[in-house]
Formats: structure tokens, C-alpha cells, sequence
């Protein structure tokens, strides 16, 4: 076996607390929300079965909102192994029974998981994998599954159209820098520093320092104190959405969530049929579409990048990082797709001769948030490669994207399953047993034409 498929199979085994999975064993040690998706499509490739555990067990914190929580704790890790735990957020009143949950949600890969799984199902059936016909049983189980957790993606993505977009624009608003899941990118620089952290301690816990090698490769402590503001203030509203959106401090029209929901939704229209459910699935392609059209309003056409509304200003936030290539994962026009591979390709991004690997750095190497170092501000993360190889598959750029998860597996080969690489020296940065850096090796592995 490939040396990288065994390393990743031993990430996944190591992280695995049963029918759920933590990000890394120290850093993250409950289940995240958009992880477990990555780490459902990891799975698939050992057992599809399995797969559909992750994103089951996920589903068991989701809300009678139909908000899927960014955070479902493990209440047997030591309290203040992870900051801020389950006694911060006020959820009890919110989260369904047993389950202890943050109060804020992550970007909605669920649905395209989901449909890759059963992808794959179908693939090693149709293949005949086994000659005891567990590859069909499989894929049965696997639809079985569809049925089942269908109409909670459903309800997760209609509290997102809803809750997260009452004027119905197309676009889902964070409340958290920490919702898009790119925690500290430039993205949010403007907007959260206009939030006024009040007398929020200056000496918060910061156990996630202790976990890395460089306290420069995590969010600092003025972004910290932010983020368990914004908690507060969340709280403080007892989590009502509708009041959220209309005071909240930090309100942003996030176009790399609003995107893999577009492509989520149409995902979500290809389960809706598995699920006997085949008259929903118009609804889910007309949100994909309207989300696309909301996209499209947000293009920069100068810089060939998309760009994020901040709702409290109604400004576009200027910023050149990985999310601008938005439309791309949404799906957009042949033109379209042209530029945002050129621009893919080009000096900023994976075509920068100063990187170690021709791969997409979270922010472009030509901007002046530019950290090699820190976090989401520089760093290459193979599920954002992810997420645009598959979108430049399903775009029909077959070269581009191969060169993608060639040139991925590559550097996964050297770095091994790191949460993020210093673009220019390939340093692994953060855990160096992160799940969803397993899964997506695994799948790209299974991909191999
Ligand atoms: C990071 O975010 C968490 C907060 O959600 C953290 O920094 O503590 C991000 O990379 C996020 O995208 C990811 O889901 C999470 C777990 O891997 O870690």
C-alpha cells in the first residue's frame, strides 16, 4: 500500500472516537462541523458505511432550528483542553438532548459529502469490488442513509436560505469569523476591528498555543479576545438569530460559504431523488441558482476575484485570498471559469514562483496581509485544493484540475497529513495529524485514474 494511504488510514484510526472522528488529538479534540464532512468522504474510501456514520453522528447536535453546530463537544475531554468549551456558549436551552454543542454553525460542505459517499458506494457496486456482494449491501446502506439524514441536510440548508438570509439575497451571513471556517483570514481584518472587544480579559486561555510549535502559526490574542467578544454577545441574545442579524457586531455576507452551499444545494437536489424525494429537488437547484446570480453581483471584474459584503456597512471587503475564487465551487460561466483559472495559475496564487509546491495559498502571495505563517493568512491547506479540484473536475478543466491533486498528493507525500504548509519552504505547520488533511489524501489516493 501507498505510504501516504497507510499514514492517513493511521490519522483517520488515531482521531476515530467511534462513529465520530476529532480534527487532530490535541488541537481539536471534539467534532467539528465542516471537518466532519472532509472526514466522512475519507472514510468512504476505507468504507462508505462508516462515512455515513460521521456525518450521522454530526447530525445528532443539529438543532430543532436546523442549525448544524460548528462544535458537537466531547464531554469526557478535561475541561479547558479546548477553548472556549462547552460551559461558554449557553446552548443547553438550544442543543437537542444529550448533546453539548457550540452555538454557531460552519460552511455547509455536508450535502456534497453525502453525495460523494454515494458516489463512491455506487462506483465499487457497479466495479464489483468483493465477489460477496458487500459492495452492494454497501451501497445499500449507504442509501438507506440518504434516506435518513436527508431531510436534516434539508433543514439545515433551509435554516441557512432563512435564518442566515432573511431578505432572501442569495448570500449566508456570519456572525463569527470562526463560522466561515477561514478563522483569521484578512477577510475579516476590517470588520472585526470594528468590534469593540469591551472589557473582555486580556489574559484569555489560549490552550491552542500550547499544541503548536509557533504561536505566530495560530490567531493572536487581540483576534482571540474578538472572537470570545462575539461568544458573548451571542449569549447575550440567547442565540436569537433574528436579532442577531440585525445588531450583532460582526455581520458578513461570506461568499466562500454562500458558494459550497450553492454546491452543496445542488448536491442536495441529487439526494433528494435517492431519497424518494425527487419534487424537492427544483427548490435546491433554484437556491444553487439564486446564490450564483448573488455571486455574480459581488464580482470584482478589476482584480478577477470575488468579495465579501460587510452587512453592517454594506462595503465590499477588499481582500485578495482563496475565497475570491468563490464562484469557481459555486459553479459560474464558461468566461468566467476561464479568468478564475488563469488567475488560479497566475503569480498570485498556485503560479507564484516563490512556492514550494504550485499550489493555492490561502491568501495571494502578492498581498500585503500575506503571512507565510500565520494560519489562514498564507498557508496552503489541502482541503481548500480540495474543494477547488473538485470544482475545476466538475467545471470539465480536467488538466487543471489533475495538476491539482497531483501536485497535492505531492506535497502530501513530504509533509505528511499537516493541517496547513508554509507555502514557501513546505514547512507542516499546526497538527501534524489533522483528519480532514487524511480524507482528502484518501480521496484524491482513490481518484488515481
Ligand atoms: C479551526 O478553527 C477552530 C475554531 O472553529 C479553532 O481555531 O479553534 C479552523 O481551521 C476551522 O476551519 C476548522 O474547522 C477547525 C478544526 O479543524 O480549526
Amino acid at each position: 500500500m501507498d505510504d501516504l494511504a497507510r499514514q492517513a488510514i493511521e490519522v483517520l484510526w488515531r482521531n476515530a472516537r467511534g462513529s465520530w472522528t476529532r480534527p487532530s488529538p490535541r488541537l481539536y479534540p471534539h467534532q467539528w462541523s465542516w471537518d466532519a464532512g472532509f472526514v466522512a468522504m475519507g472514510w468512504a474510501q476505507l468504507d462508505p458505511v462508516r462515512g455515513v456514520a460521521e456525518l450521522r453522528s454530526l447530525l445528532r447536535g443539529q438543532w430543532a432550528t436546523g442549525m448544524v453546530p460548528q462544535i458537537v463537544f466531547d464531554l469526557t475531554v478535561a475541561r479547558g483542553a479546548y477553548e472556549p468549551g462547552p460551559n461558554a456558549w449557553g446552548t443547553a436551552r438550544h442543543a437537542p438532548a444529550g448533546a453539548a454543542t457550540s452555538g454557531i454553525c460552519q460552511p455547509a460542505i455536508h450535502a456534497i459529502a453525502l453525495a460523494r459517499i454515494r458516489e463512491v458506494a455506487a462506483g465499487r457496486a457497479h466495479d464489483g469490488h468483493d465477489d460477496d456482494g458487500h459492495d452492494l449491501d454497501s451501497l445499500d446502506a449507504v442509501d438507506a442513509g440518504v434516506v435518513e439524514l436527508y431531510p436534516a441536510l434539508a433543514a439545515w440548508h433551509r435554516w441557512l436560505h432563512t435564518a442566515r438570509d432573511p431578505e432572501g439575497s442569495g448570500l449566508v451571513t456570519i456572525l463569527h469569523p470562526w463560522e466561515s471556517g477561514l478563522d483569521n483570514s484578512p477577510r475579516w481584518d476590517a470588520p472585526l476591528a470594528a468590534v469593540d472587544p469591551g472589557d473582555e480579559a486580556e489574559d484569555l486561555p489560549r490552550p491552542d498555543l500550547t499544541y503548536v510549535a509557533d504561536p505566530d502559526e495560530r490567531p493572536t490574542d487581540a483576534e482571540y479576545r474578538r472572537y470570545r467578544h462575539l461568544v458573548d454577545r451571542l449569549v447575550a441574545v440567547d442565540h436569537d438569530q433574528a436579532k442577531a442579524m440585525v445588531d450583532h457586531p460582526f455581520r458578513v455576507a461570506d461568499v466562500w460559504s454562500s458558494a459550497i452551499l450553492a454546491a452543496a444545494d445542488d448536491a442536495l437536489a441529487d439526494l433528494a431523488v435517492v431519497a424518494g424525494r425527487p419534487e424537492d429537488a427544483d427548490e435546491h437547484h433554484a437556491a444553487a441558482a439564486r446564490t450564483r446570480d448573488a455571486l455574480d453581483g459581488c464580482w470584482d471584474a478589476e482584480h478577477a476575484r470575488c468579495l465579501d459584503v460587510d452587512r453592517r456597512t454594506g462595503e465590499s471587503i477588499e481582500a485578495d485570498t482563496i475565497a475570491g475564487f468563490a464562484p469557481l465551487v459555486a459553479g459560474t460561466s464558461v468566461d468566467r471559469t476561464a479568468i478564475l483559472v488563469e488567475r488560479l495559475w497566475s503569480p498570485s496564487f498556485a503560479g507564484s514562483p516563490s512556492l514550494r509546491w504550485a499550489l493555492p495559498p490561502s491568501t495571494a502571495v502578492d498581498s500585503d496581509a500575506f503571512d507565510l505563517r500565520a494560519y489562514w493568512r498564507g498557508p496552503q491547506w489541502p482541503p481548500m485544493t480540495w474543494l477547488l479540484w473538485w470544482s475545476l473536475g466538475r467545471a470539465g478543466h480536467r488538466r487543471s484540475s489533475e495538476r491539482l491533486r497531483t501536485t497535492a498528493l505531492d506535497q502530501l507525500r513530504s509533509t505528511g497529513c499537516t493541517e496547513y504548509v508554509e507555502p514557501r519552504t513546505g514547512e507542516p505547520l499546526g497538527s501534524d495529524a489533522q483528519s480532514w488533511t487524511a480524507a482528502v489524501a484518501l480521496d484524491w489516493l482513490g481518484h488515481e485514474p
